[in-house]
């Protein structure tokens, strides 16, 4: 008999009501596999918080980052978390890394009976007396990423995050205590599990770090044969022919369009993988499972686009971009194509392929007045990397950041980059880190300063603060702490939101006002000091801000130069002749600062 006749439902009576369950009549391409009821042999799943696909906009996953006190579950849209079931009560869509993880398997012979994949709602259902092995993947386990980390720790309410408590439920499911399978972890953020000394404590029997492809199939297949497993095992980096299409949906519609980067900043973990574009059928080949599986989105997961089929100084291919974007968008059944990351330097190098992708991306993009009534017009997004302003802090750990552009033009490349995706009908997402190991009062200003060179622009920026990721090189630095930031730190935050209002909701201010006018007196000057006061009041867009007591700039470790007001107009002016920035034919007589890998 079919398992999902004859199992009972979930146990969790309260997540049952609050999570309605979607059932999806299978789309072409998934068929209904007939499961053991006593169990699948190999089951994978990931925790709720990252199956979705949060009505199809992935600015909203973020919001599963913050504390789970201060979004309580019946604020997250329930519709959100419904498990997508297909007929046989498997998932329809799985974060992209776990479906890459279940292509493994069938590739290597495993038959499909003994492979479920599934919402964690349903691991009643395949976990049984049978099941050997369960395979969990996580890209924030214990919220200790950058997003988590600096928002949890400023709305500094105490408790895990949504996406931690989510993936809890998952660990603390009594099933693996009834039948003991293999527990095999892996994904991005594998380490944190580790770094919170959550291993054997959840009776974790392999974390699993790095890519698996070259790893995956052996391990499981010693695990089926119940050989003694290494605790930890780390992947190794993966030749191009061993990278599998995905056999079944991916949430979002993910499609891997190019790995690794190359650039080699010292921060972050994706530069360790080897740097590939995949091929266009093989990119395809994806896209039509996706669709196949219900989706009308593709996401294309890279580190940069630009990165795809480049030029060894990682010059931009604008035709091979153009008939990437072209195929994608114009496959039947594609409706929305989602960017993840871009490189600012290649924009700056190569104009023309913005200006030639740009139309298509238009077309396919979500972000449109219809979707959003106060976007005014259609944009295209993408999230790049700006961290820092500080030249010395680039040249020290990032400084393959704009190569082949010489890491002293940032400011000049940043601000021009940014300048050409406006043109173009971009609004991208960018990143700045503040916290750097060794950053002086100086760096930061200098962070301030570019800041105000792109006053005027439209961008959204995520100030975070630095964290050690285990996977990257920076891994023994220590992470700053809320009571160790300066003032200018504190100013990143709040001149970064302050424009990010201005420039996205300026509509909201009295609501931001009201909201940081009430924070402020009625927790935070309890939780963080009156540090926080000045920034505060410049996301409240005080009116009498200037007239305040001069709490800020403090000139206490460092000071702040006056001149560095976001008020400046000047600023914006001076910035301008970075628009006039050397064009490519100089720039190529440039010495490299960084090689490609
Ligand atoms: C696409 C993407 C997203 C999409 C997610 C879509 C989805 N649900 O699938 C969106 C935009 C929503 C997103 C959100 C976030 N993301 Co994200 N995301 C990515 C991105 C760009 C690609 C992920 C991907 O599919 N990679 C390709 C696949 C093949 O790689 P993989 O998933 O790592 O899988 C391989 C291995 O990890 C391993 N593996 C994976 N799972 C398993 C399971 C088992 C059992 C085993 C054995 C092995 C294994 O094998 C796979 C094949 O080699 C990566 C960057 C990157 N290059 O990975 C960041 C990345 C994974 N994201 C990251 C983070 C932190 C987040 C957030 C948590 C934000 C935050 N707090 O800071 C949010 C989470 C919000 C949420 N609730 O989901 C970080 C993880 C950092 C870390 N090392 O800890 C990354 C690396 C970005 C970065 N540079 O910082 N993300
Ligand atoms: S450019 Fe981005 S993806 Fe590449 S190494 Fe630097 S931070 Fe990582």
């Amino acid at each position: 008999m079919q398992i999902q006749l004859q199992h009972a439902r979930q146990k969790d009576n309260e997540a049952s009501l609050l999570w309605p369950r979607e059932r999806l009549t299978p789309g072409e391409g998934v068929r209904v596999v007939h499961y053991d009821p006593q169990g699948a042999k190999i089951v994978l799943t990931a925790p709720r918080g990252e199956m979705s696909a949060y009505s199809g906009d992935p600015f909203a996953a973020f919001i599963a980052v913050f504390p789970e006190k201060v979004i309580p579950r019946p604020l997250l849209r329930p519709e959100w978390f419904a498990p997508r079931d297909n007929e046989d009560g498997t998932a329809t869509f799985m974060p992209y890394g776990i479906r890459k993880i279940e292509a493994l398997l069938l590739n290597a012979g495993i038959p499909r009976e003994d492979i479920a994949c599934c919402h964690p709602d349903n691991l009643e259902r395949f976990v049984g007396p049978k099941t050997r092995i369960v395979g969990i993947t996580s890209m924030d386990p214990m919220g200790l990423a950058y997003v988590s980390v600096t928002y949890s720790s400023m709305i500094a309410v105490p408790g895990e995050t949504a996406d931690a408590r989510e993936f809890r439920r998952v660990m603390e499911n009594p099933v693996f205590q009834k039948y003991e399978p293999t527990i095999i972890v892996g994904g991005a953020g594998a380490w944190q599990i580790r770094h919170a000394g959550m291993v054997e404590k959840w009776g974790i029997d392999v974390l699993m770090h790095g890519e698996g492809e070259l790893t995956v199939v052996d391990l499981f297949r010693r695990a089926l044969a119940g050989e003694t497993l290494d605790r930890e095992v780390h992947g190794s980096k993966v030749p191009i022919e061993f990278i599998p299409t995905i056999r079944n949906g991916a949430s979002y519609g993910v499609v891997e369009i190019t790995r690794g980067c190359g650039r080699g900043c010292q921060f972050c973990s994706p530069t360790n993988r080897r740097r590939h574009s995949l091929p266009l059928d093989h990119i395809m080949k994806e896209v039509a499972t996706n669709v196949a599986a219900g989706s009308n989105e593709v996401f294309c997961a890279t580190e940069d686009l630009f990165l795809y089929e480049c030029g060894s100084r990682f010059e931009p291919n604008p035709a091979a971009l153009e008939k990437l974007f072209t195929t994608i968008g114009r496959h039947p059944g594609v409706d929305y194509v989602h960017l993840s990351h871009i490189a600012i330097a290649p924009v700056v190098y190569d104009p023309t392929a913005v200006e030639r992708i740009s139309p298509i991306l238009l077309e396919k993009t979500r972000y449109t007045p219809a979707f959003r009534p106060h976007y005014k017009e259609p944009f295209v997004t993408a999230l790049f990397g700006i961290e820092s302003g500080s030249i010395r802090i680039m040249k020290k750990y990032m400084r393959g950041k704009i190569w082949p552009y010489p890491i002293e033009q940032y400011h000049e490349v940043n601000v021009q980059g940014l300048g050409i995706l406006n043109d173009n009908h971009w609004r991208p997402m960018a990143t700045l880190i503040t916290g750097w190991p060794d950053e002086t009062p100086d760096d930061t200003v200098q962070t301030l300063e570019l800041l105000d060179k792109m006053k005027g622009f439209n961008v959204f920026f995520v100030p975070l603060m630095f964290i050690p990721l285990e996977d990257t090189k920076l891994r023994n630095e220590r992470r700053v702490s809320l009571e160790l930031m300066t003032p200018e730190q504190w100013d990143v935050f709040a001149t970064a939101w302050r424009m990010n209002i201005d420039n996205w909701a300026p509509h909201q201010q009295p609501l931001f006002t009201f909201a940081a006018l009430f924070a402020y007196y009625a927790y935070f000057r309890w939780k963080h000091g009156k540090k926080v006061f000045a920034p505060i009041m410049k996301i409240a867009k005080f009116p009498n801000f200037n007239g305040m007591p001069p709490k800020f700039p403090l000139k206490a470790d460092g000071g702040i130069d006056p001149r560095y007001c976001r008020e400046d107009e000047g600023a914006i002016r001076r910035a301008e002749p970075a628009r006039t920035l050397p064009v490519l034919q100089e720039m190529q007589a440039v010495p490299p600062v960084l090689g490609p890998r």
